[in-house]
């Protein structure tokens, strides 16, 4: 299975981000900590590269903390680089000081020039479903940028105050035209960043039951209903998706897997190794 996905919104959210770039100082980007390599989006990092950057790895609570150590050992030696959860808030109050410290020279130097002080203006990116919005709403203490539990929920770019010296704006998720690695494709549509209806979810859904089984394999053991490999089947029985003749829905079965795995019910998973 090869998932390839631009469809027109992306290449508008492009188009977007390149027009608001030149009102931006810096850049926070997203990683989902289940997936601190197949995240983060080449195609994003050479279009800000000139820009500093503070990278967070987002929904930290779902990813396996040995493996989140691991990951920010390695990407904190590019730039400053931290863990946090959006939801519950963990982390996020590093944010700011991290961001101010990050632009204090640049703001020395306009001030030795008498330049009067304006907000940090930073722009917020990441790949769809990432919680860029949720990630603005915890910083500012309410529900101010709109999210959904699904890729694409915010359309146009929008500025967010957070204090007096801050403001973010918010963008939609952007993925790259093209996976080089079929792996990353799977990954990112079972955690939830490529929308469900452009992927064959029986399919992904088998992959990852495999998967699973490699590396997390007490994780599927809730599904268990006789010997050897977990099947769709079993996932349908132990869910109740029965149909007429005794059979199961095994799209359905398949769908309520995703949402399990997905919440974080299976337990804390890292799908990112080397
Ligand atoms: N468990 C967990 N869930 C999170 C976290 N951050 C966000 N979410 C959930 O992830 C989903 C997507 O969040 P959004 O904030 O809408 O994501 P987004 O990056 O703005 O998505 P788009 O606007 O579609 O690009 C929502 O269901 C959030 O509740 C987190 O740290 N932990
Ligand atoms: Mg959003």
């Amino acid at each position: 299975m090869s998932i390839q996905w631009f469809p027109g919104h992306m290449a508008k959210a492009k188009r977007l981000l390149l027009e608001q770039l030149r009102w931006v100082d810096a850049v926070i980007e997203l990683g989902d900590a289940r997936l601190p390599e197949s995240s983060l989006n080449p195609m994003l990092r050479e279009l800000l590269a000139d820009k500093p950057k503070l990278l967070v790895l987002n929904k930290s609570d779902l990813a396996d903390e040995a493996w989140t150590e691991r990951w920010l050992e390695r990407l904190g030696q590019e730039g400053p680089a931290f863990p946090v959860s959006a939801t519950s808030g963990s982390g996020v109050g590093r944010i700011v000081p991290r961001l101010e410290s990050l632009m204090r020279g640049k703001q020395e130097q306009l001030a030795a020039r008498g330049v009067r002080a304006r907000p940090i203006r930073a722009m917020v990116v990441g790949i769809p479903n990432i919680g860029k919005s949720s990630l603005i709403n915890q910083l500012t203490g309410g529900a101010r940028a709109k999210t959904g539990n699904k890729p694409g929920v915010t359309r146009g770019n929008q500025w967010i105050r957070i204090n007096p010296r801050v403001e973010l704006l918010d963008t939609p998720g952007l993925l790259w035209p093209k996976f080089d690695d079929p792996e990353a494709g799977r990954k990112l549509a079972a955690v939830g960043s490529i929308k469900d209806e452009v992927v064959d979810s029986e399919e992904l859904a088998l992959w990852l039951i495999k998967w699973l089984e490699e590396h997390y394999p007490s994780a599927l053991e809730r599904y268990r209903r006789g010997p050897g490999e977990i099947t769709l089947e079993d996932i349908g029985r132990a869910r109740g998706c029965l149909v007429q003749g005794g059979r199961f829905d095994t799209l359905k079965a398949a769908q309520i897997f995703f949402k399990e795995f997905r919440a974080g019910t299976l337990g804390k998973v890292t799908m990112d190794r080397f």
